[in-house]
């Protein structure tokens, strides 16, 4: 049976995924995957060892669903941070094994009275996850009301990786982008050939295409992030002294892990009118 019912860390129920692909874990808090284990490899997802797995607070780590906004509240800072989406208990709403082997499941979200008092629109996300040669995860947005909204998402994917020092992020040459770095936001043009990591990194990239690959050097591995219907891109390393102010995060664990994120996000963010629906995608792959 691939897909097991399981109870994860915290006792929060999640879903295992197993096929001749590999493993992956996601947890209905959230729709929040957790791992990805090719099945001839080692997992690719960083996950905090110091994470919460609690209901009303996000998971450190893996891929969490921001929705529908992302950072912070654009105007009450009591909101939480990228959203309610990932510290809500989604429904689990389609399992399949296909022929070819994959595995896909589908967790919705959908607008209550909860949601709407902080953010009063009617909405469906649905976010599936497709275990194959590549792990791809979409999220679906659709606008249920009479009424248009905008929203912002992303899919805020944390990859494990040996040395952040010794680990690059391609496919932002040439692009603008805003320095969030220290709590700021700088207009930038990224001129180098890739990114490389000496310090605190939070670089919000519009409309950009990617794929981004992220090459770990230590260890030789190679993860493509490639992105559908996601005009914009992350890349953030917390670095030391904002790793120390997060209680959910261990002090010396920023050298472990690289955000690259694929978002519709700020001059990005999604217009949506009655009926109408989008979808933001990424399939990471393990370049061998
Ligand atoms: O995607 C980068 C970012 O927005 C950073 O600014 C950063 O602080 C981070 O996400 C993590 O946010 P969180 O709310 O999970 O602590």
């Amino acid at each position: 049976m691939p897909i097991i019912d399981a109870i994860g860390q915290g006792g929060l129920p999640c879903l295992e995924l197993t096929n001749r692909f590999g493993f992956a874990r996601v947890y209905l808090h959230g729709a929040h995957v957790t791992h990805w284990t090719p099945a001839d490899g080692s997992e690719m997802l960083w996950m905090s060892a110091r994470s919460f797995f609690a209901a009303g607070k996000p998971i450190r780590g893996g891929i969490p669903v921001c929705f529908p906004w992302f950072g912070g509240h654009p105007s009450d800072a009591t909101q939480p941070a990228h959203g309610f989406a990932r510290v809500r208990a989604w429904t689990v709403t389609a399992r399949a094994d296909f022929t070819d082997g994959s595995t896909h499941v589908t967790l919705t979200l959908s607008d209550d009275a909860d949601s709407r008092a902080v953010w009063p629109h009617a909405f469906t996300a649905e976010l599936t996850l497709i275990l194959a040669a590549t792990l791809t995860v979409a999220l679906k947005v659709s606008n249920t009301g009479a009424a248009p909204f905008v929203c912002e998402e992303a899919l805020h994917s944390y990859f494990s990786v040996s040395d952040i020092e010794q680990t690059t992020v391609d496919g932002c040459h040439g692009q603008a982008y805003i320095d969030k770095a220290g709590g700021g936001a700088v207009d930038r043009r990224d001129d180098a050939e890739v990114i490389r990591f000496t310090a605190e990194t939070d670089r919000f990239y519009p409309a950009t295409p990617g794929p981004h690959v992220i090459t770990d050097a230590a260890s030789g591995r190679r993860i493509r992030v490639s992105k559908q219907g996601a005009q914009s891109s992350v890349v953030w390393n917390p670095w030391i002294a904002k790793a120390a102010k997060m209680p959910d995060y261990g002090d010396h664990e920023w050298p472990s892990m690289v955000c690259v994120e694929a978002a519709n996000a700020g001059s990005d963010r999604l217009h949506l009118a009655p009926g109408a629906s989008a979808t933001c995608a990424t399939t990471l792959e393990w370049v061998r």
